[in-house]
């Protein structure tokens, strides 16, 4: 009899250490930071965008030279556009407004701006790509070295090749996702002023191209070829490559995108006008 008690107190104390393990789990994953970035991933995500979490100590202990002034474990959330954002969202974003701004920079504030409001009782700064420090060329926040920090996408940086056929010639490092290849832009940070996360666990990004010679060789095609699509094809990723009109836009200057985004602009409601032709004729 006494062994039938044993038996069940060892079954129990079993139970209950794992379901402690899984609480334990669960806390360690689900902590507030990894909250807050999947409800932004969970509603930007229709629109073309991810989103993942990092804190500012992560990014300030890798970014040498442009610094976040935020306290180290405040909650930062980066927000990355993929080929839906221009194919699907940005038609519709075209043709609800008339401003001069660069499209895709006007489409992505109305979109950070919503995602905001998805915490009324916060105070959130955003910061996007193309913010610059006050009378400097140096960007607010450099969003290869958040991508990092993120693990969205790892930064390739020409210092991590050992022996460079580039010698000393100023080379720009490129970040490569595992899940995109190069086939996204960073857009922007948001960041939660008012809340810490001392419990978030830091994910390192997937190294796609581990040997030397295949960074080496991202590296050149991205700094002496940057229009051909190759550097962004450097991981398989079919499905999530741009279409050629978007790969011919982001390869223009901004100067030059207005015909482009015309077109865009007259197609979408071209096909508005068709698809409401269509439900009056099913009327
Ligand atoms: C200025 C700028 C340019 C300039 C100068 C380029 C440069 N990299 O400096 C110009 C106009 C030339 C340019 C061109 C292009 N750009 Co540009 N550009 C930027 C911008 C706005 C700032 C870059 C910058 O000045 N960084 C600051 C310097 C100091 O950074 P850094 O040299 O990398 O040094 C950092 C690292 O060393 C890091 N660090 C140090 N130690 C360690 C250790 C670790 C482990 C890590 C992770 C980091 C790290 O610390 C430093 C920062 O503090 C960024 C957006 C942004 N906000 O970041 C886009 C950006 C870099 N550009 C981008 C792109 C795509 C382009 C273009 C292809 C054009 C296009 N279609 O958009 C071309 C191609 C350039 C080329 N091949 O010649 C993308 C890159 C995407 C990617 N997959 O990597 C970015 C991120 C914009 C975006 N919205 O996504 N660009």
């Amino acid at each position: 009899m006494n062994w039938l008690y044993v038996a069940v107190a060892f079954h129990v104390l079993i139970a209950l250490a794992f379901v402690s393990l899984l609480l334990y789990y669960n806390h360690k994953t689900n902590t507030v930071g990894v909250k807050i970035a999947t409800k932004v991933d969970s509603y930007l995500k229709q629109y073309g965008y991810d989103a993942a979490p990092f804190l500012p100590v992560w990014y300030n202990k890798m970014s040498s030279v442009v610094k976040l002034n935020y306290p180290d474990n405040t909650v930062c959330v980066v927000v990355l556009s993929n080929r839906d954002m221009f194919e699907k969202t940005l038609p519709a974003h075209l043709a609800s407004t008339t401003t001069s701004e660069d499209p895709v920079d006007s489409c992505t504030k109305y979109f950070m701006q919503r995602a905001r409001e998805l915490f009324p009782d916060e105070e959130v700064d955003i910061i996007y790509d193309y913010d610059l420090q006050p009378n400097s060329p140096l960007p607010l926040v450099n969003m290869q070295t958040v991508g990092h920090s993120a693990g969205l996408a790892y930064y390739y940086r020409p210092e991590e090749v050992t022996e460079p056929s580039w010698g000393d010639r100023k080379m720009f490092g490129c970040s490569i996702s595992p899940k995109y290849g190069g086939w996204f832009g960073f857009r922007a940070v948001l960041v939660f002023k008012n809340v810490q996360d001392d419990e978030i666990q830091y994910l390192s990004p997937h190294d796609s191209l581990p040997s030397q010679e295949e960074k080496a060789k991202v590296l050149e095609l991205f700094n002496n070829e940057w229009k051909d699509p190759a550097w962004r094809d450097v991981v398989l990723t079919d499905d999530m490559r741009y279409s050629d009109e978007q790969l011919e836009y982001f390869n223009k200057l901004p100067a030059e995108r207005g015909a482009i985004v015309e077109e865009m602009r007259r197609r979408y409601i071209e096909q508005r006008e068709e698809e409401q032709r269509d439900e009056k004729k099913e009327l």
